[in-house]
């Protein structure tokens, strides 16, 4: 059984068991709580990527994204937090698969599914396709705390602490040390055959789990996997595979991806159109393009992504629930969230990830596509 979070157990308190046992148990308990990835990695684990982390927030390129600052070290090692912790649960749940070629218009700035979705309703074509349905956080924490369950029931004790977004932990990092996939130039985790439309979340126990990789080496595939990552098992997982393309440079709107991989989070419109509250540096207003919330220009140009719409694996499962278009996003138009008073935007858009931009922010963002739109920027269809 899985013990209170607030019980003081020293370190290494957690069930003792080995790498196929759990491998076993993950592949049980993951498919009923739609999780499509898992693993797990040693801790506590020198982060091989640490340094760039450092760079992050020494270059200012964090931007105003304040709360990555808190908690420094234990960013770089939980157990400085949580010294009862010893092997930290990884999870990836998707949300879209893939992107479709017609899915962005990287010339315009946006906006992502115009061409390729011309049956939503338009505005949630403008919106990242994260973001169109419930809020993934209410989602995958219900979804991991249900799995955890499962793994408790089959006779494992001990202890967890689960966060998706909510912790100081490195998501990407230990996803792919865990074996989940490789880190694209764009940042993002990217699975071989599903490309990088996952959602991930963490779950720090004090289970101890016997053949896991040295700590800081990644693993090469998955404890669990809905869809392995290559045909054939390679003994060592690359960190990038990227190889020449360069294509997420190119297309940013707003140059904010470092040719050799990383991001200036202050300029990217994800954080501008979520984060700022609709607020675009001084000047910038027409680089936000079509795009009415988050961006997903990067990732709709990646052929990983490409070639997951094209061809996803044989025997995929749906989507969570959740994931799609929520239906009643079709009563409004894009003029009439340039309008929309506080009290409807919380009566509509409270368990959704639009919530985070607040409602300033999301009719700031409204009246600026429409202004983008009226100049002649960021696509058809209002
Ligand atoms: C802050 C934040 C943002 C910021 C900054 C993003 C950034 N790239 O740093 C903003 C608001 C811009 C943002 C945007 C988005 N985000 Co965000 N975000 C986060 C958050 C909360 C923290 C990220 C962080 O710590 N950044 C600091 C940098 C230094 O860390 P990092 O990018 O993780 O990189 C580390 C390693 O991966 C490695 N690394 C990174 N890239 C590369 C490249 C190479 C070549 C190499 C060798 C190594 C390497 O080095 C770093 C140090 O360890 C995470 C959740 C979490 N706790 O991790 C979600 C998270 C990263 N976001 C997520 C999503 C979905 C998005 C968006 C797609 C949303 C959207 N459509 O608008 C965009 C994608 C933009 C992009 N290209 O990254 C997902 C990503 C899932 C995935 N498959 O990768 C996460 C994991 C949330 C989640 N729980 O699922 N996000
Ligand atoms: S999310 Fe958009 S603005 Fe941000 S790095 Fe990717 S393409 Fe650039
Ligand atoms: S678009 Fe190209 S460079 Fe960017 S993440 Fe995808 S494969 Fe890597």
């Amino acid at each position: 059984m899985t013990r209170a979070a607030d019980t003081a157990p020293s370190p290494g308190d957690g069930s003792r068991l080995d790498l196929a046992t759990l491998a076993a148990l993950l592949a049980s308990a993951c498919p009923p709580h739609h999780l499509d990835l898992a693993g797990a990695v040693n801790l506590p684990c020198p982060l091989p990527h640490a340094d760039r982390w450092r760079a992050f927030v020494a270059e200012g390129r964090h931007g105003n994204l304040d709360y990555l600052l808190r908690a420094p070290e234990a960013r770089l090692d939980p157990t400085v937090r949580d010294s009862w912790a010893r092997t930290l649960l990884v999870f990836a749940q998707r949300y879209t698969d893939g992107w479709p070629a017609g899915d962005a218009d990287p010339s315009a700035g946006g906006p992502p599914g115009d061409v390729a979705q011309p049956d939503l309703p338009p505005w949630t074509a403008r919106v990242a396709r994260y973001a169109r349905g419930l809020d993934y956080h209410d989602l995958l924490l219900g979804d991991i705390r249900g799995a955890l369950a499962s793994l408790a029931s089959s006779g494992l004790s001990f202890r967890a602490k689960v966060a998706v977004d909510t912790g100081p932990y490195l998501e990407r990092e230990y996803a792919w040390l865990a074996g989940l996939g490789f880190l694209g130039r764009n940042t993002c985790l990217i699975h071989e055959k599903l490309g990088s439309g996952l959602l991930l979340g963490v779950a720090l126990t004090d289970l101890v789990v016997d053949g896991l990789p040295p700590a800081g080496t990644p693993a090469p595939e998955a404890l669990y996997a809905v869809a392995a990552r290559r045909r054939r098992a390679v003994p060592l997982a690359p960190v990038s595979r990227c190889g020449t393309c360069t294509r997420c440079v190119e297309v940013c709107p707003t140059q904010a991806i470092l040719p050799g991989g990383g991001l200036d989070a202050g300029s990217c419109l994800s954080t501008w159109t979520i984060e700022h509250r609709g607020q675009a540096p001084d000047g910038r207003d027409a680089e936000q393009g079509g795009l009415l919330f988050g961006c997903d220009i990067c990732q709709a140009v990646c052929p990983w992504n490409r070639h997951a719409a094209a061809q996803p694996p044989t025997g995929l499962p749906p989507l969570r629930d959740g994931y799609g278009v929520l239906p009643a996003h079709a009563e409004l138009g894009l003029a009439d969230l340039a309008v929309l008073d506080d009290e409807a935007f919380r009566a509509r858009f409270r368990r959704t990830p639009l919530w985070r931009a607040h409602p300033d922010g999301l009719r700031h963002n409204a009246m600026r596509v429409l202004a983008n739109l009226r100049r002649g920027g960021g696509g058809g269809g209002a």
